[in-house]
């Protein structure tokens, strides 16, 4: 996938409208956006498509799906059949259930993104240190794309180490969390950001500013 500028909107607004006129403000600087719960919970899942017809985007939806294999094929395959070219899927469910998710994308020529560890502190309670082994799993699933915390910067290079260079890692965190896009971009191809660029007085600028401070 080529991200432009390496950022991922994450469209976290709770209106359509809103989202829609945000997303025409940055779209020069854009090609790919996430679309998570609080959108589509607000909205529908026509929110995907609306998006997917209008802007020539990479649409990623963040559904973090994590049921058993029967109940995330059913959600895959309603996010992929309203336009989503690719879904968020959690990896500490297991092999069935990841797998699942990946066979409904393969029939619609879609992929999938593994969630290997989060970015938010309490991450580090349960899911710290599985990031490895989820991304072990992800691999023998032929698995190419993933995402891994900018927050936690040596867990996002172990997991980059154990992927190797040539997977697609996307990494939330960066900004209001506090990751660093530098730092975050020397083990990641591309950084999720919302809320500093959403919630920015003038998003254009914010954006502008984030593209300004990416050197690597
Ligand atoms: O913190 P921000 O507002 O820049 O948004 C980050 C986005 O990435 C948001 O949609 C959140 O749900 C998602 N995300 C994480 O923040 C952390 C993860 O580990 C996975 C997804």
């Amino acid at each position: 996938m080529e991200v432009k500028n390496n950022i991922i909107l994450a469209l976290d607004l709770m209106d359509i409208i809103k989202s829609f006129e945000l997303v025409e403000s940055i779209s020069k600087y854009i090609n790919t956006i996430k679309i998570g719960y609080p959108l589509t919970l607000a909205e529908g899942l026509k929110s995907v498509t609306v998006f997917k017809e209008n802007f020539e985007f990479n649409t990623i939806c963040d559904y973090k799906v994590a049921d058993i294999p029967a109940t995330n094929e059913k959600i895959a395959d309603l996010t992929f059949k309203a336009g989503a070219d690719s879904i968020i899927v959690h990896g500490f469910v297991g092999k069935d259930s990841v797998a699942a998710s990946c066979d409904v994308a393969l029939e619609y020529g879609k992929e999938i993104f593994l969630l290997t560890e989060m970015s938010h502190p309490g991450a580090i309670q349960f899911l710290k240190g599985k990031g490895e082994k989820i991304a072990e799993m992800g691999l023998e699933l032929g698995i190419n794309n993933y995402v891994a915390p900018s927050t936690h910067l040596d867990r996002l290079s172990s997991i980059r180490s154990v992927l190797g260079k040539d997977k697609f890692i996307i990494s939330p965190g960066v900004g209001t969390q506090g990751g660093n896009p530098n730092d975050t971009l020397k083990y990641a191809d591309a950084l999720i950001i919302g809320r500093s660029i959403y919630n920015a007085e003038n998003p254009e600028i914010a954006i502008k500013e984030i593209i300004k401070e990416i050197t690597v």
